[in-house]
């Protein structure tokens, strides 16, 4: 691994706040790309973790304390993130499913989005349906954005995009999904318009159905 970034990678996965904000800075000092840092230093470190909690060597205060580093290191990382000068693409509405309470990955597309000129409505967790309907029918959402990590939590995009269609807005809002068990058949399998793999994709995929 680049040694500019192998220290903020371990200090995510030590959950070491103060060495994931140091090492954010360290690795923009060097003259990294935001973007790298971000894929290789950060994302790639909370892969780890999953795969570290999957082994059964990491408990759940494991996961959550390199998950406060991951946001700390984000915060330092994100007006590097944004590029300043766009216009409103469009507006989405994003939040992590009902029942579900990663947002990393949310609060990471929320990001790119907003960084690619879209207006951001940010649900939050645990968004129950009626929360969505109410994005697009008041707030005005083109495009609506569900975040799922868990297999458990997964059905409630369908039973979402069916409150949507429900309410009488499946027409007038595009539907994109993702998260770490998310897949494109899936998509297709619940009537979602989209599906993107990671935060980057996410922002080609708004762009190309708006
Ligand atoms: C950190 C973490 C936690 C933290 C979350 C903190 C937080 N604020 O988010 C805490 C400790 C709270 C937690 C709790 C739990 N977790 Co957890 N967690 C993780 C972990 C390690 C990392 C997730 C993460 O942040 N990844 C980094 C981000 C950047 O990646 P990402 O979320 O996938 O997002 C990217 C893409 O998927 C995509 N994307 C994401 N959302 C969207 C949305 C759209 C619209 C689009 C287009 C794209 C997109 O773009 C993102 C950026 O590139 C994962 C492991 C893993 N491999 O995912 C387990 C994992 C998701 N957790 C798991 C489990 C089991 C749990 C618990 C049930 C544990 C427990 N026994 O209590 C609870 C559930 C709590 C709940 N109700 O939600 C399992 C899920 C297994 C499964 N198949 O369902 C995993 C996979 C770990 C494992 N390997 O077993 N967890």
């Amino acid at each position: 691994m680049n040694e500019k970034y192998a220290a903020l990678y371990n200090a995510i996965l030590e959950g070491d706040v103060a060495g994931a904000q140091d090492g954010v800075q360290a690795a923009l000092a060097a003259g990294l790309e935001p973007g790298i840092i971000l894929a290789e230093g950060m994302i790639a470190a909370m892969k780890e973790v999953g795969r570290l909690f999957e082994e059964g060597e990491f408990f759940v205060p494991e996961m959550l304390i390199s998950a406060r580093a991951m946001q700390a290191g984000l915060t330092l990382l994100k007006p590097h993130l944004l590029s300043s000068d766009v216009k409103s693409a469009g507006k989405v509405a994003i939040g992590t499913i009902k029942g579900d309470l990663h947002d990393i990955g949310k609060n990471l597309v929320a990001l790119m989005l907003e960084g690619a000129g879209f207006e951001i409505i940010d649900l939050g967790v645990d968004v129950a349906p009626d929360k969505f309907v109410e994005a697009v029918a008041t707030g005005g959402a083109d495009i609506v954005a569900f975040s799922a990590l868990l297999t458990t939590t997964m059905p409630n995009m369908k039973a979402t995009i069916e409150a949507i269609q429900q309410a009488g807005l499946r027409d007038k809002v595009k539907i994109i999904i993702g998260g770490a068990p998310v897949t494109q058949e899936y998509a297709n399998q619940i009537g979602a318009d989209g599906f993107a793999s990671d935060a980057s994709r996410a922002v080609s995929l708004a762009q190309s159905l708006l």
